[in-house]
């Protein structure tokens, strides 16, 4: 039996910017980009009492809340806060899987008191950093993580395989990580609204909607069974190749050339370890020495140089360096979750 903890901070962009702005502690606060199109990345808990989440398109979200403070995203710093968390948790438990910037898998198994090693961890990162998390424990990474989302914030819940499948028996299947809004959607057209719902549907019905594959791994995850290791293994965000200039180059086809030989490098690499990502970005320096980096998401993950090199190129275009450039870069992230992980649930075309 294995003890499995999954610990994500309570929202997390916001925290790190009322540590440096402790003045706007219980007010609601966004953080979201400045463009006509921009969403917002996280609420904070006051902000989301007016329905603004992550997500909420920022204009949207003004309307909601004229009240709160927008906050422009600043994700050095979230990268250097998230840094000095993990590092931490991985002081004190051998086997971390950081599943993103502000969520991490522990493997407990092995310690005496896994409880009280985490209550002692959740004070120690509040000590250090100020910040707060919740954390859930069960004997999968699935039930951990669903767990960890269920009392937040601040939550410490600790759930059995058969405590998850009676706590969620009526939440809606999307509820489970692993199961898309497009799969939900599905789902409901066979009338399967909730997680017992799904658990106890037709093995032969589900395999015949969602193959043979899909089919029975939806029914595991609504009976919340999973044996995914916890896998210390660092898997990359992003991929980038760069290359500084012997001298700065102004001619936009002379870039154009250089940015189509980085991208085949890049793209080489991807397609041989079939990795696909949906980011697509560039980043040029100037012979100024400013940096600027530009990226745009596509709808499916890619990997092939023509489709990332289409939009490298078209990014540069519209960047349209002012002066003489001397370093280009190109960088594919977002990567599928399905090539990312080698574990066979997660190898599924979810
Ligand atoms: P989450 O852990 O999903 O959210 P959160 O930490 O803000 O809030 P919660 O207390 O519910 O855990 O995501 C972590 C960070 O990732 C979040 O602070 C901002 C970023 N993010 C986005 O940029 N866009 C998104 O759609 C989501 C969900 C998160
Ligand atoms: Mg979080």
């Amino acid at each position: 039996m294995r003890t499995i903890a999954h610990l994500d901070l309570d929202a997390f962009y916001v925290s790190v910017e009322l540590l440096r702005r402790p003045e706007l502690r219980g007010l609601p606060v966004v953080v979201a980009g400045t463009g006509p199109r921009a969403v917002v990345t996280t609420a904070s808990y006051e902000a989301r009492e007016f329905g603004v989440g992550s997500a909420t398109p920022a204009s949207r979200a003004r309307r909601l809340c004229p009240d709160a403070v927008f906050v422009p995203p600043d994700f050095d710093a979230y990268r250097g806060v998230s840094r000095q968390v993990m590092d931490r948790v991985r002081a004190t438990v051998p086997t971390v899987e950081v599943a993103g910037l502000d969520e991490a898998y522990l493997d407990l198994s092995d310690l005496v008191a896994p409880h009280a090693a985490m209550r002692r961890l959740i004070a120690e990162i509040r000590d250090a950093t100020g910040l707060g998390c919740s954390v859930g424990v069960g004997p999968s990474k699935l039930v951990a993580k669903v767990a960890s989302d269920a009392d937040k914030p601040r939550g410490f819940v600790v759930l059995s395989r058969e405590e998850a499948c009676a706590r969620f028996a009526a939440a809606p299947p999307g509820l489970l990580p692993g199961v898309g809004p497009k799969t939900a959607e599905r789902l409901d057209g066979m009338g399967i609204g909730t997680i017992a719902a799904l658990a106890g549907a037709s093995p032969d019905a589900l395999a015949e909607r969602f193959g043979a594959r899909l089919g029975p791994y939806l029914a595991h995850r609504a009976r919340f069974e999973d044996d995914a290791p916890v896998t210390s293994v660092r898997i990359a965000v992003s991929e980038s190749r760069e290359t500084t200039f012997d001298r700065d180059i102004a001619a936009l086809a002379e870039m154009e050339e250089v940015l189509e030989r980085l991208t085949g490098r890049l793209c080489e690499a991807l397609v041989r370890q079939d990795r696909r990502g949906r980011t697509i970005g560039i980043k040029v320096r100037l012979d100024d020495f400013s940096t600027h980096t530009r990226a745009r998401t596509l709808p499916r993950a890619v990997n092939a140089a023509a489709e990332v090199g289409a939009v490298a190129r078209e990014l540069l275009r519209e960047f349209a360096p002012p002066r003489p450039v001397r370093l280009l870069g190109v960088r594919v992230a977002s990567f599928d979750a399905a090539a990312a992980d080698a574990t066979p649930q997660l190898a599924l075309p979810l």
